[in-house]
């Protein structure tokens, strides 16, 4: 069997993804270091995106698709569930994710203070502001989910908690998110109890101040 190789960043949060699937698997994988922009990407991913998976002679791009992909195609604990009601939950919380809390929480919050546009370099505060609402909103939904069970599609680990983890990881440093991931709310001891995870361990991203390849 071949070894899966992902193009992708240590500090992107859809790299991080892919990675802990092949953590939670056993999956020998490589990550190949890529920088944002490099032509590797777009020729794997028509907008030139990261992760991109290599293997052997298969390429495939999407976060989605490639954590389906080595899911189906590698032994391991199963992270798609195949009860129906139960894939379609996490289908459902995976797309709630990625078609709007990412935009939300990571790429406008999180990034205005990593990567503001300001004329100071510091956070910038109009769209932190702005977004606060929101950011509010949806990490009390997110509470709400995992409160019965400590998971987001039933009672097991599954890729829907694989795709929120990463995010939380950034948001939590920042005074918005800390609170609203603080450890006695059910988003907090969530957070807690799936941090210790090995696969979230094993793919902590570098300290230090975060770079623009990232997230
Ligand atoms: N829908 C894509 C989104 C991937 C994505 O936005 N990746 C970020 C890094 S986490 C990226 O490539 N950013 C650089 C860019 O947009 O050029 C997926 O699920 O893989």
């Amino acid at each position: 069997m071949s070894k899966p190789e992902i193009l992708g960043s240590l500090r992107s949060s859809y790299t991080r993804v892919v990675r802990m699937v092949c953590e939670e698997k056993g999956i020998d994988y490589v990550l190949t270091e890529t920088l944002r922009g490099a032509p590797e990407l777009g020729r794997i991913h028509p907008f030139g995106k990261m992760p991109v998976l290599r293997d052997g002679d298969f390429e495939l791009c999407e976060s989605k698709a490639i954590a389906s992909y080595l899911d189906r195609r590698f032994p391991g604990p199963q992270l798609i569930p195949d009860d129906p009601r139960l894939a379609a939950l996490m289908e459902q919380w995976v797309s709630l994710v990625n078609t709007v809390m990412d935009a939300t929480l990571l790429r406008t919050y999180f990034f205005a203070y990593a990567f503001p546009k300001t004329a100071d370099g510091g956070p910038d505060q109009t769209t932190i502001e702005a977004v606060t609402p929101a950011v509010r909103t949806q990490l009390a939904l997110l509470d709400k989910a995992v409160a019965p069970t400590g998971y987001l599609a039933g009672d097991r680990f599954t890729l829907a908690d694989i795709n929120l983890m990463p995010i939380l990881y950034y948001i939590r440093q920042l005074p918005e998110g800390a609170a609203a991931i603080a450890p006695e709310t059910d988003l907090g001891r969530y957070y807690a109890r799936h941090a210790a995870r090995v696969s979230f361990q094993r793919t902590m991203p570098p300290a230090g101040p975060p770079r623009r390849a990232a997230s």
